[in-house]
């Protein structure tokens, strides 16, 4: 009787753990704002694209887990799944090359890079230990970060040039924003400046290592900036460094209507203690143009102008299930309410005049169809 009672709970407990759903489970719901379907894959899911991956005209909701890639349909069919390049996928990027007639997903593992085909197929794979960042370089080139300097490989998976051997990296990126190629590579507290044949234009110290750079000219005189996840801006000659504050999440977009890109970030709140976080846009040299306080969560947020005003709104996750809505001066515009707390990634898009946000937590990809 003991017995029998305490498989009874084993499997009680099983049924209510979640451990029921199993990889591939789907489900399709719709609240007043929008239908949405969900779909459990096989990991933890690292990135989420929403591309007419295929170029066919039709976007696709393409999927990087530590284990595998998905791709489905709006509609939630999973048009196909890639689950060999599992050797613990760190990082996913789409290659848009302007030669080549097809994208590719390129995935950055602990030993190897690989190139999946818009249809689902491994085109190569190339061997590589301790890579650190991957990005797409000048269209139609790799660069590679690694313990080892920089490597650099074309579309098909080919060495083309290794530069900096030895030096352990953090990060790499190519610029050609100011129209001269140039590659910067950051070793720990160091910025290393090269041009395509490797040559060395620039090596400086800084004040802190670099691991997630983004580029854009924030000050409007021609010349990118390097703003660094965790809130520093490195200056554009490299030789001034400014600290916004303990800000981790980065948007793009000019704020205050002058025609120069500004960077609004937040400082999540902590729901259980009651405490609001704030969210503030500051200018490229580091001032202040707004500040407000918001109950907002922890996601990355997005730009996107969501009512079609020409203007781009900033959208953030909120406390217990909402985005919220700002307006480019940091007013709280809209909230809707979606089914998940705490979303990991996002990409949202307008698509045949309908928002289509795709969100992930954990284990579960979510793609929302707002009703307008
Ligand atoms: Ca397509
Ligand atoms: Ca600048
Ligand atoms: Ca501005
Ligand atoms: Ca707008």
């Amino acid at each position: 009787m003991m017995r029998k009672l305490i498989v009874l709970c084993i499997l009680v407990i099983i049924l209510f753990s979640g451990c029921a759903k199993p990889e591939g489970a789907f489900e399709w719901g719709e609240t007043e704002n929008y239908e949405y379907w969900k779909y459990r894959v096989d990991s933890s899911i690292r990135e989420i694209f929403l591309e007419d991956f295929d170029r066919d005209g039709d976007y696709e909701v393409i999927v990087g887990t530590r284990k595998s890639v998905y791709c489905f349909d709006l509609n939630g069919s999973l048009k196909w799944r890639v689950s060999d390049v599992r050797d613990s996928n760190l990082e996913f990027i789409i290659s848009k090359s302007k030669s080549e007639n097809n994208n590719v997903l390129l995935v950055r593992a602990i030993s190897n890079i690989y190139s999946v085909s818009s249809l689902g197929e491994i085109l190569w794979k190339y061997n590589l230990e301790e890579s650190v960042d991957m990005d797409t370089c000048f269209e139609d080139s790799i660069i590679i970060a690694s313990n080892s300097g920089i490597i650099l490989l074309n579309l098909n998976g080919e060495k083309l040039a290794q530069f900096l051997p030895g030096v352990k990296l953090e990060s790499a990126i190519c610029d050609n924003s100011t129209g001269r190629q140039r590659i910067i590579a950051f070793p720990f507290k160091q910025v290393i400046v090269l041009d395509t044949n490797g040559n060395i234009l620039l090596n400086k110290s800084i004040e802190i290592g670099i691991y997630n750079p983004y580029i854009a000219d924030i000050t409007g005189d021609g010349e990118p900036e390097i703003i660094e996840w965790g809130g520093y801006i490195l200056s554009a000659n490299f030789s001034k460094m400014i600290n916004l504050g303990d800000y981790k999440h980065i948007v793009f977009l000019d704020v205050d209507d002058n025609g120069v890109t500004d960077v609004v970030t937040y400082q999540e709140g902590e729901e259980i203690k009651g405490k609001s976080g704030y969210i503030t846009a500051f200018n490229g040299e580091g001032k202040v143009i707004w500040n407000k306080t918001a109950n907002i969560s922890f996601s990355e947020p997005v730009s996107f102008d969501f009512n079609g005003d020409g203007y781009e709104e900033i959208l953030i996750e909120g406390y217990g299930n909402f985005v919220y809505i700002f307006d480019r001066h940091g007013n709280l515009i809209d909230k809707y309410k979606i089914p998940l707390s705490n979303y990991d990634e996002i990409v949202i898009k307008k698509i045949n005049n309908e928002i289509i946000m795709v969100i992930s937590d954990i284990f579960d990809v979510y793609l929302l169809k707002t009703k307008i």
